[in-house]
């Protein structure tokens, strides 16, 4: 798929809905910021269930509140049931009742197996603060993991979900094996953080074939919410029916662009940034 945008709606018409559910990032770069910038610029409507409120900025999280179950669930049924989506992404969910409720209420709402879910394991901020309870990993990998489309965990999830330390190719396409044995449809081990190698592709992985995205790396200290927003534009192209690794490929050049136009805000690190999409 070589195709940099998705198509933009005429004005009037309803655009293809894709929902996040996730947190909610106070300095604006990740979590539902971000998605919501991405589905934006890409032309989709962005649908939200609020998982979590952080409180933080460019220097790191200092805390954050979960919103109460029966309103996360309230927002998934809300608007599932009047709207409608075409796809959905699952960011930052900071507890195992939380990941149990939103797994509850995607099977409830029979959206299971006829709307595509990525699934971004979210489990720490950059800066290393944690956004997801440790007790919460097993959760993740036996309620939503088996509903996914596609999961898109970083490294350092990879070894949270795996135990392997994925130093090179070859374990790279064994934490691809591994990720998919846990019963998500395809996985993507992003290798973006291999910093110590000359191999930093992106490796997506079905249980049958494998295929690989090469890596354009963009050397910027300004990379906050470039996951989600790789997982957000991977969405938005399943919604508008591509195939998960067209879908794949599409969201990689999406952020790609993102990472180059990444701004500095604040005295830490900056967002990636949608808004070179408004640049003429
Ligand atoms: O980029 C991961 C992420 C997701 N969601 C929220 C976050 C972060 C990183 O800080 O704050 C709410």
């Amino acid at each position: 798929m070589n195709q940099r945008f998705l198509p933009v709606p005429a004005p009037g018409t309803t655009p293809v809905r894709v929902m996040t559910i996730a947190g909610s990032d106070s300095g604006g770069g990740a979590g539902i910021q971000a998605d919501m910038r991405t589905f934006a610029l890409l032309g989709v409507h962005g649908l939200v269930a609020v998982t979590a409120v952080t409180v933080q900025n460019s220097v790191g999280v200092k805390g954050f509140h979960e919103v109460p179950l029966d309103i996360i669930a309230g927002q998934i049924e809300a608007v599932a049931s009047d709207i409608g989506l075409q796809a959905a992404k699952t960011g930052m969910l900071a507890s195992s009742a939380i990941i149990d409720t939103v797994a509850d209420v995607w099977r409830g709402q029979g959206l299971s197996g006829s709307v595509p879910l990525v699934v971004d394991p979210v489990c720490a901020s950059m800066h290393g603060d944690p956004l997801l309870h440790p007790s919460a990993l097993d959760s993740l990998k036996h309620q939503l993991f088996p509903l996914a489309t596609l999961v898109t965990p970083n490294l350092d999830e990879v070894r949270l979900f795996t135990g392997i330390e994925v130093v090179d190719a070859a374990t790279q396409h064994d934490a691809a094996r591994a990720l998919h044995g846990l019963g998500p449809q395809w996985a993507l081990v992003k290798g973006g953080h291999l910093r110590t190698s000359s191999h930093s592709a992106d490796l997506l992985y079905n249980g049958t074939d494998f295929f690989e995205f090469d890596a354009t790396r963009i050397d910027t200290g300004h990379d906050h919410g470039a996951g989600d927003t790789l997982a957000a534009a991977t969405a938005s192209a399943l919604a508008h029916g591509h195939s998960v690794p067209d879908a794949v490929e599409f969201g990689k050049r999406w952020v790609t662009e993102c990472l180059r136009a990444a701004y500095p805000l604040g005295q830490g690190h900056g967002p990636v940034s949608p808004l070179f999409r408004l640049s003429r």
